[in-house]
């Protein structure tokens, strides 16, 4: 039997960096096109979020595990988020333990159901298989936590590049609302 070694990483919560570093992808609002509503008079390339991968085998057994990174701030009135995904093995689960800051987690199935949960340093948010998953950083500083899932269960972006969120995250008097995205 070939057994893999375990092994340790470690989560560098000044520097908000992990070590070693697994493979670091950073998303730039370049990469978001036509995710925010109003993208067009921000000024530069600001980046919104990144995350830290820890380099496991795609195989079923496994559990990847990453660290993301959400930066504070808003395009126009929506607030720094990732891309969103469903899972390409869509019975797949998922679990996010926020670390840092606090968020909200927009799901949705393609069903049409939504439900937004709240996340807050310490919360453990369960992600059940079928649910498109998006995190936005309603907080003033990084929103960080590390998501858990299974090693086969892969990305699929498609569904949600080309019809957005059912819900959005919108900063309406000082605060996080959510509101039904007029696009969808
Ligand atoms: C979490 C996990 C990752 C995901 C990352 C960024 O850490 O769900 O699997 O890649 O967030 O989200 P996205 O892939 O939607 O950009
Ligand atoms: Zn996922």
């Amino acid at each position: 039997m070939n057994y893999m070694d375990p092994f340790n990483s470690f989560f560098n919560m000044k520097e908000l960096e992990l070590e070693p570093e697994g493979d670091l992808i950073a998303r730039r609002l370049s990469d978001m096109q036509g995710m925010y509503q109003q993208e067009d008079n921000v000024a530069g390339n600001p980046k919104i979020y990144e995350y830290y991968n820890v380099r496991l085998p795609e195989i079923p057994g496994h559990l990847q595990h990453c660290v993301t990174v959400i930066s504070p701030g808003k395009i126009g009135k929506e607030y720094h988020m990732t891309k969103g995904h469903y899972h390409e093995v869509e019975e797949t689960a998922e679990i996010y333990f926020t670390i840092q800051g606090r968020g909200k987690l927009v799901m949705q199935t393609k069903e049409g159901d939504s439900k937004v949960l709240d996340m807050e340093e310490g919360m453990i948010s369960y992600i059940p298989p079928y649910w498109s998953h998006r995190t936005i950083n309603t907080g003033e500083e990084p929103l960080v936590f590390v998501g858990v899932y299974p090693g086969n269960a892969g990305h699929d972006y498609g569904d949600i590049e080309e019809r957005g969120m059912k819900k959005l995250v919108v900063e309406e008097d000082g605060q996080p609302k959510v509101i039904d995205n007029p696009d969808y």
